[in-house]
This record gives C-alpha cells, structure tokens and sequence, in this order.
C-alpha cells in the first residue's frame, strides 16, 4: 500500500509540473483527489489493513493528499502568472509608436472638373440652378418641343415612373423651370445627374452627369453663342484650342450645331484619341426654338436664346484619357486616389 502511495506522489508531482493550463490542473486534482481519484480509491482500502498498520497508512496518505493540494496551489499560482505575463505580451501597446493617420479624402474627379466648369460659368454671370431628377414627361420632353409622338424620345431610352412621370434624360427641365418663374435676362447652367435606360458598358452607364446652359434676353444672336462657347471652350482646354463648329439637328433648338476641339493630342492629324478624326466632340447646341420660348410664356417676337448641353463624364475621359466609364462609379481607391 505503501508503495501505490509514493508512486501517487512522484507521478503526481510530475504531471503537476507538466500542467500547462488551468483546465489541466484541474483535471488532475479530480484525478487525484477527487471523489472517484486514486488516492481515493487507496484509502477505501485501507480496511483490508491491520490495526497495527493503519495509523502509519493513514498518516502517508494525508500527507500525500497534502503534499498534491500544496503543488496543485503553486502550479496554478505559476500558470495564472505565465497567464498574465502572455497576455500583457499579447496586449502590449507601443505608445512610442507614430499615430495612424486617417487618409485624408478628396474630391471625385467628375466633381473636381464640374467645380471647375462652375467656376468658368459663374466668372461670365452665369447662374447655377438644380432641379428635380424625377420630372414630369412634360418638363423633360413636351416642353422642349419633343410631344408625345416625336421620334427624338426613341432615341433616349427613358426610365418611366408611369405614363407621365420618369427619370429625366436631361436637364433641360430645370431650365424650362426657370424660364417658366423667371423673367430674361436669364444665363443659367444646370449641372446634375440625368438617367438613361442603357446597358452599362465602357462608354455608357444608366446614370451620368450633363451640364447644360441657357441664355435668353433680348437680340441673341448666332454669333453670341459662338462667341460664348469659344471663350468658355478656351477656358476649359487652354486659349490656344481650336474649335469649330457642324450644322446639326436637335428638336429644342433651331438652328442647331455641334462644337469639336481641335485634337489636343494630334492637333488635327488624326490619332487614337480622336480616332482619326483630328477633332474631338464637345458639346451641342443652338438657339432655342421659338416654341420651346412659348411654350415658357416668353414671346420668341421679342427675346431670343441660346443653349448648350456636355457630357461631364465624357469630358473628363477626354481630359485623363479614360478609357472606361465604368471607374468613376466603382469607387476603386486605385483609381480615385490618381486625382
Ligand atoms: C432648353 C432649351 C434648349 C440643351 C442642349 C444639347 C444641345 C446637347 C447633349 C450633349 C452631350 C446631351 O450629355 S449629352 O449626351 N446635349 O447636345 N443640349 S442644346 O438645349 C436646351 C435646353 C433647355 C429650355
């Protein structure tokens, strides 16, 4: 019995040592000195003893159970220890260490040219307005001479709300507003988002930005409109552009053009960019139609207007030579970080 009592002491003594955690610990004090632990089960045999040799038996054995409890208390004083020294390594903190500074954002790419495109525009007396993106049919086509039945809504594939209500392809409507509440002189841009139901790929998107501008008095002429867009083409892509402009056709404007650059790449001989052409499209525009004038109670017999509409999105791909529209919305900080 003896015996069985040392070799619990010495295979005690080293498991305790082993011990790497508190739940190891553990299950050596109930393997040990638990109700159904060994040394347990020893002293239920002690009856089987002889009277002379029980009091000596019994001794070793407590002495044992005292001699475990005593390493099981300073084993687990030393794992709580390496416990704590762990986690204070874990969760030192290196207070000499710089701060993280946050990333300082910036602006869009398509907002740093729209300011400066505002900029331009407000230097020549021209106002900013905005206006609704969910309009009335009437605003985004009836009043821009384009009813019902006009071919030209074909060509803008529309996001309509219901028969009379939609997305606006333009922003065309909020100059009709402001015709409609103020009197002329009126020189208005109108920058904002106008939505088209197109697939998106690397030249079109459902959602992109215009900016179109007005200006209505009396005695406008042709040559005001030329002179205006030469000066604030000038502005926008350096004095020494050349810009010409094509006869076209646009149901809100009579007669209409439209204004290329001359290639700022290739100055004219054709290249990638302006894909051979040797100009570069800008903008469209023209005088407004008498009835789109009417149409705002302003009598086309005594005031006269010109109007103008760009792509901001297709200006700015020019200026960085993006070949993908797709980026400006991605919010890909690879791209945006570039500006
Ligand atoms: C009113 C009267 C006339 C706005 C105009 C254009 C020509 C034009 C396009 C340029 C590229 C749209 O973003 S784009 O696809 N726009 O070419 N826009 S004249 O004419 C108006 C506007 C309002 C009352």
């Amino acid at each position: 019995m003896k015996e069985k009592l040392e070799a619990i002491r010495s295979l005690a003594e080293r498991e305790l040592r082993e011990a790497g955690d508190r739940q190891a610990l553990e299950n050596l004090r109930i393997r040990y000195l638990g109700k159904k632990g060994e040394l347990t089960a020893i002293l239920k045999q002690m009856g089987a003893l002889s009277a002379e040799e029980r009091p000596a038996v019994g001794r070793l054995a407590n002495q044992i159970r005292a001699h475990i409890e005593g390493e099981l208390t300073a084993r687990a004083a030393e794992i709580r220890s390496m416990e704590t020294a762990r986690r204070l390594e874990k969760e030192k903190i290196d207070v000499t260490l710089p701060g993280r500074r946050h990333e300082l954002g910036h602006k869009h790419p398509l907002s740093i040219e729209l300011d400066e495109i505002k900029e331009i525009f407000v230097g020549l007396g021209f106002d900013i307005v905005s206006g609704p993106e969910v309009e009335y049919d009437y605003y985004n086509f009836e009043a821009l001479n384009m009813p019902k039945d006009h071919p030209a809504r074909d060509t803008q594939d529309t996001f309509y709300i219901n028969d009379n209500i939609l997305l606006r392809t333009q922003t065309s409507p909020v100059q009709v507003r402001t015709m409609e509440k103020q009197k002329p002189p009126i020189r208005i841009i109108s920058p904002g988002r106008v939505y088209r139901s197109d697939a998106v790929d690397a030249t079109h998107s459902p959602l992109f930005h215009q900016i179109e501008g007005l200006v209505v008095d009396k005695g406008i002429t042709f040559a005001n409109l030329k002179g205006t867009l030469e000066v604030i083409i000038k502005r926008m892509y350096g004095e020494d552009s050349i810009v010409r402009f094509r006869p076209h056709h646009f149901p809100f404007t009579e007669p209409s053009a439209e204004v290329d650059i001359q290639c700022f790449n290739c100055r004219g001989a054709g290249c990638r960019l302006c894909k051979g052409e040797g100009w570069i499209e800008i903008l469209g525009c023209g005088m407004v139609h008498p009835n789109v004038l009417s149409n705002c109670k302003i009598d086309p017999e005594v005031y006269s207007g010109f109007a103008f509409g760009m792509g901001l999105e297709r200006l700015v791909m020019r200026k960085y030579n993006i070949d993908d529209l797709r980026l400006f919305y991605e919010n890909d900080v690879r791209f945006l970080k570039q500006f």
